[in-house]
């Protein structure tokens, strides 16, 4: 395989990694493992390849519109929610690995395998992130987080085993179910890029090492709200939309509203997702156990950097699973700049 701008070239003939291989092989690397890790990541790999067979007939076979049922955050959940998070919950219970997981579609936390807990890991994720955007055929996804149990709480697992800050996370990913379907992970070593190929079932290792561009043009975040953004955030905006040769202004806006496909897209060409607090949304409107941490793990894996607009997301100590959190993430000098106008650093003078 070649690599230009750090992708893998698409070479006719050429040698592709599959994601169980690429595992295995990490999997060599860590002595003492026994495979636990590597068949969580198969799991999740299933249940992404359910998720999407199902997303991509979804017209087809009623799956388009609402359950009729509220989710535990007050909103309306979509019939592919409800499907996804169930897939997923199925995949980590037979797989074994896993003895609790978190869903932004379940209010508590569910424990596995309670009596005689031999799995160590805890799962939390997003199983349809972006779920508004579904029955308008736009780019949706999976966000997932994975923690290992804290040594005190095996044999005794309770909601409080999931509560613990980002930077302890051991692994994140998310798949977008786009044009094509992508897995994106991280263990902590760099992040690569899984490509679905749906003539042989399988996600190809695509986009080795991943890097954010240290800066970029593009911003995403919902403007219908501007009026209820802080005066800092206002000022950051009005410097973005202003123009100037040297620094490319004006920026462009690109806002999908579905946060994975936001986020991935700024992470391939560099840019910023802003979701602060605001009048309807006071603590912010992502989730910070099943979004914005994951997501800020791989963020700063490749580079870049997720901010709650006062501090690291990942050092933030979660209070509650459906925690939520105002959120900054992005190419470095994108977010910095973003915070130093949030501090009142720099103002905008016009
Ligand atoms: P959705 O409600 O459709 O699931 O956090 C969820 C999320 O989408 C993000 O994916 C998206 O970026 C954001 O909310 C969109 O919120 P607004 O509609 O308020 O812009």
């Amino acid at each position: 395989m070649s690599q230009v701008n750090g992708f893998t070239q698409m070479v006719a003939g050429s040698a592709f990694m599959t994601l169980e291989q690429f595992i295995i092989e990490r999997e060599q690397e860590a002595p003492g493992s026994k495979g636990q890790f590597s068949r969580l990541i198969r799991d999740i790999s299933v249940a992404a390849k359910i998720v999407d067979r199902d997303v991509r007939k979804a017209g087809l076979v009623d799956l388009y519109g609402e359950t009729g049922d509220i989710n535990v955050q007050g909103e309306v959940q979509a019939k592919l929610d409800l499907l996804a998070h169930e897939e997923f919950v199925r995949a980590l219970r037979r797989g074994g690995e896993v003895c609790l997981i978190g869903s932004e579609e379940h209010a508590e936390a569910i424990p596995l395998l309670f009596d005689d807990c031999q799995g160590k890991y805890v799962v939390l994720f997003d199983p349809l992130d972006g779920s508004s955007n579904v029955d308008v055929n736009v780019s949706i996804g999976t966000i997932f987080s994975i923690y290992r149990i804290p040594d005190d709480h095996e044999g005794n697992v309770t909601m409080q085993s999931a509560l613990q800050c980002g930077r302890k996370q051991v692994a994140a990913g998310y798949v977008v179910y786009g044009s094509s379907t992508m897995l994106v992970y991280t263990t902590g070593a760099g992040v690569y890029g899984f490509t679905l190929d749906p003539s042989i079932g399988e996600f190809l290792l695509s986009h080795p090492q991943i890097r954010t561009p240290e800066d970029g043009t593009m911003y995403s975040a919902n403007e219908g709200n501007y009026n209820s953004w802080s005066r800092g955030l206002k000022d950051y905006i009005k410097w973005m939309q202003t123009e100037d040769e040297a620094t490319s202004r004006p920026y462009t806006t690109r806002y999908i509203g579905s946060f994975v496909a936001d986020f991935h897209r700024n992470l391939i060409k560099g840019g910023v997702y802003i979701y602060p607090a605001n009048a309807r949304n006071p603590n912010g409107k992502l989730r910070l156990m099943y979004e914005a941490n994951p997501m800020a793990f791989i963020v700063e894996q490749a580079g870049g950097i997720a901010s709650t607009g006062h501090g690291p997301i990942l050092d933030v100590e979660p209070q509650a699973l459906h925690d939520r959190t105002p959120l900054f993430i992005g190419s470095p000098r994108m977010v910095e700049m973003a915070t130093e106008y949030l501090r009142g650093e720099r103002v905008y003078e016009g």
